[in-house]
C-alpha cells in the first residue's frame, strides 16, 4: 500500500486528511500542490480532479479520490478501528451525522467567511462588520457543539471519532486568529485535548503565515 497526496499543507482540507493518515499511523508521500506552489491548474493534475482543488489522494494506483470527506470515510474504513469508524451502519451514520454537521455548519462558515477574512485579505479590506457577522453566523454552531462536548468527551461520542478531524481541524486557526470569540469553555477543553495529539500538533497547528495578505 502506498499513499500519495497532492496537497499543500496550509490547506484546511489537507490538514484534516494528513491528521488522519496520521492518527491511523500510515505512511504517505505529500506534494505540494496549490496556492503558492501551483500545480493544479495542470493537464496532469485535472485529470486526476477536474475541480483543480487538495486535496487528492491515491492509494496504491487506485483511480484518484477526491473530496476530503470522502477521502477520509475511505481511510477510515479501509484502515481505521471500530471506534473511529464503527461498521455496523447506524453506529456509523451517527458519526457520520456529526462529520457532515461539522464540515457544512462549522468549517464552511469559518475557514471562507472568517479565516480568509483575517488572513487571506489586507487589513485596510477587511471590513470589521463583515467579519463581526460572519461570526454571528458561526457561533450558533459552535453552541451545539458547546452543549454536545458538556456530556460528551468527544463530538460525535466519547471516543475519538472522525467526526473530531472534521470539526477539530478548524480549532487551531479559530483560536489562534485575533477575533472576538465568545466563551466557550466545553469546546477549549476538548481543544485542548486535541492539542496532546502528535498528528494534530504536527499537521494542523502549523503557521498560516504564508498565506497572510499585507498592505501593499
Ligand atoms: N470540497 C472540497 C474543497 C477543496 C478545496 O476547496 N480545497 C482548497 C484548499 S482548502 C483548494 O484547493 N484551494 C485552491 C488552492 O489551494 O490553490 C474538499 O472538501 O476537498
Amino acid at each position: 500500500m502506498t499513499l500519495t497526496v497532492w496537497g499543500r499543507k496550509t490547506s484546511s482540507n489537507v490538514q484534516a486528511l494528513m491528521w488522519c493518515i496520521g492518527e491511523l499511523g500510515l505512511d504517505c508521500q505529500r506534494h505540494d500542490i496549490g496556492h503558492v506552489h501551483g500545480g493544479n491548474d495542470t493537464t496532469q493534475f485535472l485529470a486526476m480532479n477536474p475541480n483543480g482543488t487538495v486535496p487528492v489522494l491515491q492509494d496504491g494506483d487506485c483511480e484518484p479520490l477526491w473530496e476530503t470527506g470522502a477521502i477520509l470515510r475511505y481511510l477510515a474504513a479501509r484502515y481505521g478501528t471500530v471506534s473511529l469508524w464503527p461498521a455496523d451502519p447506524l453506529q456509523r451514520a451517527q458519526i457520520d451525522k456529526w462529520a457532515e454537521w461539522a464540515k457544512l455548519n462549522v468549517a464552511m462558515n469559518f475557514t471562507g467567511p472568517i479565516f480568509w477574512r483575517v488572513v487571506r485579505t489586507a487589513p485596510s479590506k477587511q471590513e470589521p462588520t463583515v467579519i463581526a457577522d460572519a461570526l454571528a453566523k458561526l457561533v450558533p454552531f459552535l453552541a451545539i457543539a458547546e452543549t454536545r462536548l458538556s456530556t460528551n468527551t468527544h463530538l460525535a461520542s466519547d471516543d475519538f471519532t472522525l467526526a473530531d478531524i472534521q470539526f477539530g481541524h478548524v480549532l487551531y486557526r479559530f483560536f489562534d486568529i485575533p477575533i472576538a470569540r465568545p466563551a466557550l469553555p466545553h469546546i477549549e477543553r476538548y481543544y485542548s485535548e486535541l492539542t496532546q495529539h502528535p498528528a494534530f500538533v504536527e499537521h494542523v497547528m502549523i503557521s498560516y503565515e504564508s498565506l497572510r495578505v499585507g498592505d501593499s
